[in-house]
């Protein structure tokens, strides 16, 4: 397979409803999307940072600049052929993980095409369906949330995560369980939000039979939460920390951890994401797959790599209705509370073009020198 370049394209998309976390609200999605082309047929790749630097430290603004500035010239002086290649030729660049990813993703889109290969046998799939979560946001009030839970719980969402904060955690979660009850899967996601000063706060929560607590502290943490973990029963879930497979393999072993989130833009790609589920299975730790509001491309990835078989919890891995009135490719819709792994070559899923066009704002070609 030979590269001629890519072409760089952001993507406007509306949130069907506000999505607000501890670190922000967010209303509409600024998507970079990555196309490899070259002598085969095209390949997609998203990257899943967001317009501000407020979940990591990356920024989609950045990651333009750093995949024109350093990233795809790198690929063009390597004369990169497949994704493996992609992966040896940026490890000199420190960070940047999300850009790599959309890189990566789209040669490996490219490189299945090309050998008709599914993304979900690439990696090891194990299923033919998978079960979906949703990621519930902060609301204005215990009604509202209520009201948004009873939504998802009557679309067949098989389990439930409550974004948190301090002001809004034990309330929310009791006033879930009293209304729900105990048969709901639930969960709590505080993106950084607290520090080891509230650990009599956040071992109230162990009154709700969760199954996890996700990220409570900051990102470099990770002895916090391993002695936050000594002294709350409700099992801690990294996000925001675990950025490759060696860190994965130190917050395990530090007890940090005893559940996984794997993002794969957040760790630089489907094949690191891979190797952190290899990881986590071999030291017995439960993975699900997380989510960034992705459009049906990264949906896709998603989906196959949430068929690996160490993924044993459901994932953020919803329906393209959950954030999207319209999504860029056809629509992901779930059946009986699962979605269906693509089989197709590569993503087993592409743009509609008419779609794509109407939400772009802004392409550029970068050939490989
Ligand atoms: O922390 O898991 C997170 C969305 C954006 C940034 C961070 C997170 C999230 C979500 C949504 O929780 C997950 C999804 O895409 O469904
Ligand atoms: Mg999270």
């Amino acid at each position: 397979m030979k590269l001629a370049g890519f072409e760089l394209r952001r993507v406007a998309m509306p949130l069907v409803a506000p999505f607000r976390t501890s670190f922000g609200t967010e209303t509409e999605r600024d998507i970079l999307l990555v196309k490899a082309v070259g002598d085969g047929p095209d390949g997609w790749g998203e990257c899943v940072a967001m317009s501000d630097p407020l979940y990591s430290s990356e920024y989609v603004a950045a990651a333009v600049d750093v995949m024109c500035r350093f990233l795809i010239p790198a690929l063009g002086q390597a004369g990169i052929g497949s994704a493996v290649a992609v992966g040896e030729a940026l490890e000199p660049f420190k960070g940047h993980r999300m850009s790599k990813a959309a890189l990566e993703m789209a040669v490996l889109d490219a490189e299945l095409r090309l050998e008709e290969r599914s993304l979900a046998r690439e990696l090891g799939s194990a299923a033919d369906r998978v079960p979906c979560g949703v990621s519930v946001g902060i609301h204005d009030s215990i009604p509202a949330l209520l009201d948004a839970v009873d939504g998802y719980l009557g679309q067949g969402y098989v389990r439930i995560k409550l974004k948190i904060e301090p002001g809004w955690d034990v309330e929310p979660v009791a006033a879930v369980r009293e209304r729900f009850g105990d048969g709901i899967l639930l969960q709590v996601d505080a993106n950084t939000a607290y520090t080891l000063a509230d650990t009599r706060q956040l071992a109230k929560l162990d009154a709700f039979d969760l199954l996890l607590i996700e990220q409570p502290l900051p990102e470099d943490d990770i002895l916090g939460h391993a002695e936050l973990a000594q002294r709350v029963s409700t099992p801690i879930c990294l996000d925001e920390s675990i950025t490759s497979a060696q860190v994965a393999a130190a917050a395990i072993t530090l007890g940090a951890t005893s559940v996984i989130n794997i993002k794969p833009g957040r760790v630089g790609g489907y094949l690191e994401a891979r190797k952190i589920h290899d990881v986590a299975r071999a030291h017995g730790v439960p993975v699900w797959c997380g989510g960034m509001l992705e459009t049906g491309l990264g949906r896709a990835a998603n989906i196959a790599l949430a068929s690996l078989p160490g993924f044993t919890l459901p994932g953020d891995v919803s329906a393209s209705s959950r954030f999207w009135a319209r999504d860029i490719t056809e629509p992901w819709v779930m059946a009986d509370g699962r979605l269906t792994v693509p089989q197709g070559p590569g993503l087993g899923v592409a743009p509609l073009p008419d779609v794509l066009d109407e939400v772009t704002t802004w392409t550029q070609f970068v050939p490989l020198a």
